[in-house]
């Protein structure tokens, strides 16, 4: 065989042994196999995931961030769907997760009731379930292994104690834009709130209606609002976007936001910091949607047979126009 054949034929065994080694390689890293792994040799974790909708700029954060965190490359295989903030979609989707047969069911449950059906599918498919951001009112705490996400009762206290001091002894007519009915957002937001503002007479909520977490929907109520009571003082919407919607309501009927009417609200996403740090809005009290890591990390203990925390409460702040100001640019959502 000529020297240049020789040459020829090892390049070309060379070429077919580094084919076979890649191979090898892929099939092993979370190819075709079923037992698939990731690089480090960890299984992939296939999660299904049923989010509540894109109802607000939390939700958009709280989705890009559980997304950015669950990947491949973080050992996840993740199935995520949005429910348009309906029930019976929240409900459809954790059905076909466990006919998927996955690993684990994370969701955060649009209202508090009526989930115990479904979730003893779960149990009764071994599929542990991890509640995020939003609790159930389950009696039975088996049906999930942990509640990862804020305390609104006391996110509403918060910002009950701030009106309780900046109104002194003022008369202060107050409307309440709230949350999504039936939600606990809504029902522990609210409870804080008329807590923090029992027993100072000067404070009355002289309206309540849900506008959905929307801002679009906010507005709308807030225009009813503004037509139908003349004096009112302040707002308290349960989140952001329905106090950015009031905030365009107010000004439509020729009021300034945050002076004429001021405006207190609970998450402290951008668009709400910026509106704040442009005074007019008057207070936020932090809702962190940053639950990524730890609905990873929920999800790894659950998987390797460890008992999380039941319930795993999140580190939030609050804040004024100034900190406002001051915050901002660092703002991660
Ligand atoms: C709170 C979350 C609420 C936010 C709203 O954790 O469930 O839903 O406060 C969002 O902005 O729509
Ligand atoms: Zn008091």
């Amino acid at each position: 065989m000529s020297n240049h054949t020789k040459k020829r034929v090892s390049i070309v065994g060379a070429l077919a042994a580094t084919a076979l080694l890649a191979l090898a390689a892929c099939s092993t890293s979370g190819g075709t196999g079923t037992t698939s792994t990731s690089g480090a040799g960890a299984k992939i974790i296939k999660v299904g995931f049923s989010q509540v909708g894109s109802e607000s700029g939390w939700r958009a954060a709280n989705t890009k961030d559980i997304q950015a965190i669950l990947t491949t490359a973080n050992g996840f295989d993740l199935k995520f769907s949005d429910a348009q903030q309906k029930q019976e979609n929240q409900i459809q989707a954790i059905r076909s997760y466990i006919a998927q047969g996955v690993d684990v069911i994370a969701f955060s449950p649009v209202v508090e009731s009526g989930w115990d059906a479904v979730l003893q599918e779960a149990k009764a498919a071994k599929i542990p379930v991890v509640l995020t951001d939003r609790a159930v009112d389950s009696k039975d705490t088996s049906l999930y292994r942990t509640f990862l996400g804020s305390d609104f009762v006391k996110e509403g206290t918060l910002v009950g104690e701030w009106v309780v001091k900046d109104s002194g002894d003022k008369e202060i007519n107050i409307v309440e834009l709230q949350g999504t009915t039936g939600s606990a957002p809504a029902n522990d937001r609210m409870a804080g709130f008329k807590e923090a503002i029992k027993g100072h007479a000067n404070l009355k909520i002289i309206a309540s209606q849900t506008g959905n977490f929307t801002r679009s929907e906010g507005k709308t109520v807030m225009e009813g609002f503004l037509s139908a009571n003349p004096k009112i003082d302040l707002v308290f919407a349960h989140n952001d976007d329905m106090g950015l919607g009031a905030m365009e309501a107010i000004e439509a009927a020729g009021k300034v936001p945050g002076k004429d009417i001021k405006i207190v609200t609970i998450d402290a996403v951008k668009d709400g910091m910026q509106a704040l740090a442009d005074g007019k809005f008057n207070f936020i009290a932090e809702c962190s949607p940053l639950l990524g890591q730890q609905l990873a990390d929920v999800i790894k203990q659950v998987m390797a047979g460890k008992t999380p925390q039941q319930r795993i409460v999140t580190e939030e702040t609050t804040f004024t126009q100034d900190q406002a100001k001051a915050a901002l640019p660092t703002r991660k959502y």
